[in-house]
């Protein structure tokens, strides 16, 4: 199983994440600048599979990207962008937690991009506690550890773990792709992609 075909589909601004044709939604969440955009990338080997903006915290629209004509693979805009004023910080926020409780498409999974060295912070935990709430699928893929030599990250991770036992912690580099197959594996799981 592997991903061998990923498209921009659509961008949605709040409201109706319905885009049509029933297939499941893999939904990523993170901080500005924890890689969201860039583990994308690299699940789909693509450079520029993702739009980067110029200004990425300036990204307001949910982007759906098409895998293997059998799922979607949803990049929300990052919450916590330090430019932001509070008030636009709290607005992102609670778009977000409107999706995590309201939205009419319930995602397979969130997977929770957070940057492995920095580790969770308390703006993840809040949406941690939000998503458990509504009984989300979570996953956490600590991105960026290639930053980290083998003793510091194993720490970082059972930070995590101590923290949240229930939670399956994955390392990933979008970098130097260590974590990738593990990753598609466990997201072709969810989506009962067979392609
Ligand atoms: N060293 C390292 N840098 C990364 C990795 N992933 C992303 N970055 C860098 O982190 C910054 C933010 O990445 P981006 O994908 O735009 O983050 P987003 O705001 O969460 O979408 C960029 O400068 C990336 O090059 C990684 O795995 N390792
Ligand atoms: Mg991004």
């Amino acid at each position: 199983m592997e991903i061998l075909k990923a498209e921009f589909v659509k961008g949605v601004v709040g409201g109706d994440y319905d885009i049509g044709n029933n297939l499941p939604q893999i939904a990523f969440f993170g901080r500005s600048n924890a890689g969201k955009s860039s583990v994308i990338n690299s699940l789909a080997r693509r450079k520029k599979l993702v739009r980067v903006s110029k200004d990425p915290g300036e990204t307001k629209e949910a982007n759906f990207y098409k895998i293997n004509e059998a799922f979607y693979l949803v990049d929300f805009p990052g919450y916590g962008y330090s430019k932001h004023s509070i008030k636009m910080r709290n607005k992102m926020t609670k778009r977000l937690f409107w999706y995590v409780e309201n939205s009419n498409v319930k995602p397979e999974a969130v997977f929770l991009i957070i940057d492995i060295k920095v580790g969770l912070t308390n703006l993840d935990r809040e949406m941690i506690e939000k998503l458990k709430e509504n009984n989300h699928h979570i996953n956490i893929v600590g991105n960026k550890a290639d930053k980290l030599g083998k003793v510091a990250r194993e720490g970082k991770v059972s930070d995590i773990k101590k923290e949240e036992p229930k939670i399956p912690v994955l390392l990933y580099s979008a970098k130097t792709k260590e974590g990738r197959e593990e990753l598609v594996k466990t997201i072709l799981k969810l989506t009962n992609c067979r392609v």
